[in-house]
Parts: C-alpha cells; sequence; structure tokens
C-alpha cells in the first residue's frame, strides 16, 4: 500500500485487514483504527459502529460525541499490535468502521427499536458489534438484539453504577438499562459480573459484584479469575462504561465518581480473562466537552482496541 493511501485507508482500502504504519496519527481521514468505513458486510468479523445519542444521561450530557473522539484517539493505535498481546486483532480479524447508527433523536419511542435493528443487521449478516456510545442507554437495545441471535448472555460490566436500579415504567434512562436486561432475561445476572461499583443500589439483583474496593484490594488478576469462573463457557457480551475509571484517567464523562480504577487496572482485567466466549462488546459514555487533553478518548480507544484482542483470542483458541 502507498504511503498516499495509507493516510485515506477509511476510504482507499483494498483489504480489511493490516496495520496502517505510514499515516501520521494527526491526519487523514478518520475511522475507528483507520478501518475501511463500509456498509458492506461480506465476510466481516467485527463492524465497529457508534451510536451518538446523550438523551438518557443523568447528569452531564455530551456523549454523543464519543464515537468521534474515540475514533480520533484510535488513529495513534493502528502501526502496531496492542502491547503486550502476542495476536494482531488487525491481522487477524476482518473489522469495519460500520459508522453511526441513525436515529431521530426527538422521537424517543423510536429510538430502542432503531438500534436494535441497526445491530440486528450487523449480526444476521454473521458480523459481530463493538459499539461506541453514546451514554450507556444504547447498550438496552444492542442486548435486546444479541439475545434474539444468541440467547440470554452472560454480562461483564466495568462501571462505577450497577445500572441496575428499579424502573417499571420503562423510561429512556441510562441508570436501569440492566435492571430491564434481566426482568427481559436478556442477560442471566447470576452468570454476569459488573467491576468496579462504587455507588450505592440497595435492589442490585443477583449480580456477582466485584466493587471498587474488591478490585483496589485484589487487584487485576484476582478479578480476571473471578470473571473466568462465573462466566465460564457462557457467551459474554461485555459492555465498558469509562466511568468506571477513575475521574484521573477518565474526566471526561457525564458521571464520574471518584476512588475508581486506572487504566492499567482495567486494561490487565481485559488481558486477564482473555478465552472468555465474547461475542459483542461495547465502549460507552466518552463525553469529550468535559475531557482533558484527550486522555479519556485515549483510555476508550486504547480499550476498545484491546477488547478486538480479546475477541480475537478466543478466535483463535477455538480455530
Ligand atoms: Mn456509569
Amino acid at each position: 500500500m502507498s504511503r498516499n493511501s495509507d493516510w485515506d485507508n477509511a476510504f482507499s482500502a483494498e483489504t480489511l485487514t493490516g496495520k496502517i504504519e505510514h499515516a501520521p496519527s494527526y491526519a487523514g481521514a478518520l475511522s475507528f483504527l483507520r478501518r475501511k468505513y463500509s456498509r458492506d458486510l461480506t465476510g466481516v468479523d467485527i463492524a465497529v459502529t457508534g451510536v451518538p445519542l446523550d438523551i438518557a444521561t443523568s447528569n452531564r450530557p455530551g456523549a454523543r460525541f464519543g464515537p468521534r473522539a474515540i475514533r480520533m484517539a484510535s488513529s495513534s493505535l493502528t502501526w502496531c499490535r496492542p502491547w503486550p498481546w502476542v495476536i494482531d486483532p488487525l491481522e487477524q480479524l476482518k473489522i469495519v468502521d460500520y459508522g453511526d447508527c441513525q436515529f431521530d433523536y426527538g422521537a424517543q419511542q423510536t429510538i430502542t427499536p432503531c438500534v436494535e435493528k441497526h445491530i440486528d443487521g450487523i449480526l444476521d449478516a454473521g458480523a459481530a458489534s463493538l459499539v461506541m456510545g453514546g451514554d450507556h442507554f444504547v447498550t438496552y437495545p444492542v442486548l435486546r438484539s444479541y439475545a434474539k441471535h444468541h440467547g440470554p448472555l452472560s454480562l461483564v460490566h466495568f462501571d462505577a453504577h450497577s445500572d441496575s436500579w428499579p424502573d417499571d415504567s420503562m423510561r429512556v434512562d441510562h441508570g436501569s438499562m440492566f435492571y430491564h436486561a434481566v426482568k427481559e432475561n436478556l442477560v442471566d445476572d447470576r452468570r454476569s459480573v459488573q467491576i468496579g461499583l462504587r455507588t450505592t443500589n440497595d435492589e442490585p439483583l443477583e449480580f456477582n459484584i466485584l466493587d471498587a474496593r474488591w478490585v483496589h484490594e485484589h487487584g487485576p488478576a484476582a478479578v480476571a479469575a473471578r470473571v473466568k469462573e462465573v462466566v465460564g463457557e457462557n457467551k459474554v457480551y461485555l459492555s465498558f462504561d469509562i466511568d468506571c475509571l477513575d475521574p484521573a484517567f477518565a474526566p471526561g464523562t457525564g458521571t464520574p465518581v471518584c476512588g475508581g480504577l486506572s487504566s492499567f487496572q482495567a486494561l490487565e482485567i481485559i488481558r486477564g480473562i482473555a478465552g472468555i466466549n465474547l461475542v459483542g462488546m461495547d465502549v460507552v459514555e466518552v463525553a469529550p466537552a468535559y475531557d482533558t487533553g484527550d486522555i479519556t478518548a485515549y483510555a476508550a480507544a486504547s480499550l476498545a482496541a484491546e477488547l478486538l484482542c480479546l475477541f480475537a483470542a478466543r478466535q483463535t483458541n477455538s480455530s
């Protein structure tokens, strides 16, 4: 590939794999990890897609700009395989940037079916999705689609918040969608793990909770071991709310909570759970207006890139 086309790989790519070694991180056409920007899912393993929605947030809005910020930050991660993995998702997986889900922000009742249909299109084509939020509500329609295709899932959920607060009126809220996901049997809470929680919910359903104190006291290796024990061979959907990280590592988010994980701890947990049966994933709640030096966007892009490693690791094991 010539250096010229390298810069605009989002448009000029002739293959769906390969590192981008010559494009400067500060220039060229933006797509997630400079993958081809395409709605053609023929032969695709992973469709990366943004859901730029933030009308369900309870505090600071702005996560609708998350997908753009993550795409920007990801441009510096395309020249080598993610450290310290020995597998390279850019070589091993056919990944496209599928663009953003289109919906009408003013017609709230249409949003869930619209996002669900968007993900249906990806899963029907035989690909998996990596969703970039958007506030955390976006995970609810995504899970509806996944459960249709895969049955009830184990959820591995990184967050400062349980997002399972009771709600029986189907509000569009980023704090109750996992309550609905359990009640609708999209997720099996007893075979699911929540990591990094540090807010009060006195009715946490039956999730296995490794709260922020547990993570700090036991460390990433113990967290990873516990996650693997709980999910076993179940199909796993992994949802990463960037506010699982401490505001020192991720200030650019809607509902920051002090006392959270470092980016290293979170990345180490993801490395430690390699081998789980991952079928889908998201990184949500990046709100770049509150970010400093793009550190939240870089954390989100790095986590997303390593989630691709996690997905590729399972494929390597099972192939
Ligand atoms: Mn949260």
